[in-house]
């Protein structure tokens, strides 16, 4: 290999590190910046990092932002570096100054950016005012691995619909807890139920069937890891029929908003201040009116928890995108349904990965890539 050749990819091999690590950093942000996405920042000059950032909350400081404040609080000067920065800064006054000023100003004279920002008000803009302020522009490294991070935002900005995860547990015969003789039982372990709240708190809302509130009477709030200043997920039921118990936890404890869909205007006199109805068309209310309907309120990851009917629709008319299946040793026993993991590739999902928590088994089914 040619001297030039090999100094070519050890660079590659170094930016490469620069950009993971502005990935580990924006991971900081997880369930406290939503809506916004996950992004972090590295500032490297001959091949020191000088500074680092992340978007670490709503409102707060963007990450290239972060990273230029913490240069200067260590005195470094910024002149002459280069920014990893897992998505391309903003060129807009939003709740904060636009990034590309902050690194024009700073004196920054190569980005390089993981994925462009697929928001309306930035999409390209953020590249080009670089490049007009004379800044040496490159865009892509690892931009797989930056767009997966920030999936809601990006398919939320690119679609106008929530990305859709399906959670579902099983036990060992894959029967799902739905015996409607019994009240539900806990069988998942303590570990993957912790892992489930995670997945709630990385969620702007989460939709029960109504028979699911009728049989379990679920809070659906995150309980657990802490989700920043961020507003809880809202509950979403769907009840065309208007059968939600009125004394049920979803409608009186006032914990997050609960939004009923249903399919006419039914009495809601009694509805407590935290309760909210939308009237469909439909008496059948098909998935993509709600993933709409999301959509529309700025809704970017939605969580469908149950029951099996729920999943069936939002599988049969293909609008998941992920699902993570919970395999438990134990035996319920009973007749109830079983859930067949056959249809998830009919769905068009493929097995990600398989792990282990305290001896169930978690399995994670996506898309390859989102549409
Ligand atoms: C960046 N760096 O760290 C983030 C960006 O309301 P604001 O001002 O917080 O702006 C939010 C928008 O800015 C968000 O929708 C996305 O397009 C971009 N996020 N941009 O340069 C960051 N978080
Ligand atoms: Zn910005």
């Amino acid at each position: 290999m040619s001297e030039r050749g090999f100094r070519w990819s050890i660079g590659m091999a170094d930016g490469e590190m620069h950009m993971r690590r502005a990935i580990e950093l924006a991971e900081r942000g997880r369930h406290r910046v939503m809506p916004n996405p996950l992004v972090g920042c590295v500032l490297v000059r001959d091949g020191e990092v000088l500074a680092e950032g992340w978007h670490d909350h709503i409102g707060g400081l963007h990450a290239e932002q972060m990273a230029i404040a913490d240069a200067e609080s260590k005195g470094v000067s910024t002149m002459g570096a280069t920014a990893y920065v897992t998505l391309e800064p903003c060129n807009h006054f939003g709740r904060t100054p636009p990034c590309t000023e902050s690194l024009l100003w700073a004196g920054v004279s190569r980005v390089v950016i993981g994925s462009q920002d697929p928001n309306p008000t930035v999409r390209g803009g953020g590249i080009e005012a670089l490049i007009e302020g004379g800044v040496e522009v490159e865009q892509g490294l690892l931009e797989d691995e930056c767009e997966t991070q920030m999936s809601p935002f990006m398919h939320w900005c690119r679609l106008r619909r929530p990305l859709v995860t399906l959670k579902a547990s099983t036990d060992s015969s894959g029967r799902i807890d739905y015996d409607s003789s019994r009240p539900s039982e806990r069988f998942s372990s303590d570990e993957s139920l912790e892992m489930a709240q995670k997945i709630r708190a990385d969620s702007m809302a989460i939709l029960v069937g109504v028979n699911t509130v009728i049989r379990d009477d679920p809070s659906l709030t995150v309980r657990g890891p802490d989700i920043g200043p961020r507003n809880p997920p809202i509950r979403v039921v769907v009840d065309p029929n208007n059968r939600v118990p009125s004394d049920c936890r979803l409608m009186t404890d006032g914990e997050a908003p609960t939004l009923l869909v249903q399919s006419a205007d039914f009495d809601s006199s009694g509805d407590e201040g935290n309760v909210s109805r939308v009237v469909m068309p439909e008496q059948d209310v098909p998935v993509y009116r709600i993933l709409d309907m999301l959509g529309d309120r700025g809704i970017q990851s939605l969580l469908v928890e149950g029951g099996l009917d729920t999943w069936g629709r939002f599988l049969s008319e293909g609008l998941v995108d992920r699902a993570r299946i919970c395999e438990s040793p134990k035996e319920l026993g009973g007749n109830g349904p079983v859930f067949d993991s056959s249809c998830l590739s009919m769905a068009g999902l493929d097995l990600i990965s398989s792990m282990e928590a305290s001896g169930d088994k978690i399995d994670w089914w996506g898309r390859k890539r989102s549409p």
